[in-house]
């Protein structure tokens, strides 16, 4: 297991990375090119210069989060095969700089939803939070038109304002995509690229959908046990992956954490890992990352990623906004520094535990 942060270069985060090489533990970055749309292909010289950027840190870059795909290839558009050519040439210039974990989500439209993004805890601390109701009481444009002033000025992942800007035409486009289309495009898409990564040891490692339910109408697939494995076996090859994130598909409680990761030996090619605290059914918060503060057992999922042989990279996932600290939200230095600690102090105990039986 390697522990990373996630960052968003130096051009974006709050974060440096001289305050994560001094998180201990914390041996490198997930990072991206985060200024690079969908569907453009991730120059080689521009992949060499952030790796020796964040190598001069002494800190390595342990995959990339995400090389996103363009909508047509998730809509299935006629021109969807000039963006996988161009996918695969970011996929070819990531191997060429040493980096083959890439994570990527095939959502329809946006990214993770949150109905709140500095809801107040208890403690005074501020986090991410979803309510279903609200999500249901609100026109779709009038939500998302808002998006931009929720976020603070920050570009958040998925939420760029570019696409923000033609979301009626985004939904227009994905309005015959159904369940079985949006996965029978994200097939297509990994049997292309498939002859690439097998070439170059390439991990594809795809992420959950957030939260793990359709919302405005739009198809999830990936969202329990049974569907990843429905994508697994529809490409059974170890390049085909999951990024598992505890706090996806912890977003439905359903969803076994531990007997999810269990039934996934392998498969599992990159893990975040954090906590959220259900409130009732469709109604969360997210939390600190202990088992004492959320709904989830921490213990029992870096447990079973031990015992399943996960040796890749894992992150702290969103963190609470605290000690006054200006951050983009969710993404602040404290709160994932104490997350990363945490859990490298389960690791530490189930590995020793381990060791003397
Ligand atoms: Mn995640």
């Amino acid at each position: 297991m390697n522990m990373t942060l996630r960052w968003y270069g130096s051009k974006f985060d709050t974060v440096t990375l001289k305050q994560i090489r001094q998180i201990p533990g914390v041996k490198g970055v997930i990072t991206m090119l985060y200024d690079i749309p969908a569907g453009e292909v991730w120059p080689l010289d521009r992949i060499e210069a952030l790796k020796a950027e964040v190598e001069a840190e002494d800190l390595k870059i342990f995959g990339i989060e995400s090389v996103n795909v363009h909508d047509s290839i998730k809509i299935g558009s006629p021109d969807r095969d000039k963006y996988i050519a161009n996918y695969i040439t970011s996929l070819e210039n990531l191997a060429k700089a040493g980096i083959t974990t890439v994570c990527y989500n095939f959502m329809p439209v946006f990214d993770w939803t949150r109905t709140d993004l500095a809801k107040m805890l208890s403690d005074g601390s501020t986090v991410f939070a979803y309510d279903q109701k609200i999500i249901d009481s609100i026109d779709r444009d009038t939500f998302f038109n808002q998006s931009n002033d929720r976020f603070g000025g920050y570009v958040m992942p998925g939420w760029e304002p570019e696409r923000l800007a033609k979301i009626k035409e985004l939904f227009e486009a994905y309005k015959d995509v159904t369940e079985n289309k949006l996965f029978d495009n994200l097939i297509y898409f990994l049997k292309a690229i498939q002859p690439t990564c097998e070439k170059y040891g390439i991990k594809m490692a795809i992420h959950p959908d957030d939260p793990a339910w359709p919302i405005f109408n739009l198809p999830r697939i990936i969202t329990s046990k049974e569907k990843v494995l429905k994508v697994m076996k529809a490409v059974d090859a170890p390049f085909n992956g999951l990024t598992f994130c505890a706090g996806s598909f912890g977003t439905n409680p359903e969803n076994d954490l531990p007997g999810m990761i269990r039934a996934l030996p392998g498969r599992i090619h990159f893990a975040h890992v954090r906590n959220l605290h259900h409130i009732e059914p469709g109604v969360f918060e997210e939390t600190a990352h202990l088992s004492s503060e959320g709904s989830f057992d921490l213990y029992e999922i870096v447990k079973a990623l031990y015992e399943t042989g996960f040796e890749g990279p894992v992150r702290p996932d969103h963190g609470r906004m605290i000690w006054d600290e200006v951050a983009m939200p969710a993404y602040g230095l404290y709160d994932r520094a104490i997350g990363a600690s945490y859990i490298l102090g389960l690791h530490e105990a189930i590995d020793k535990n381990a060791t003397r039986k």
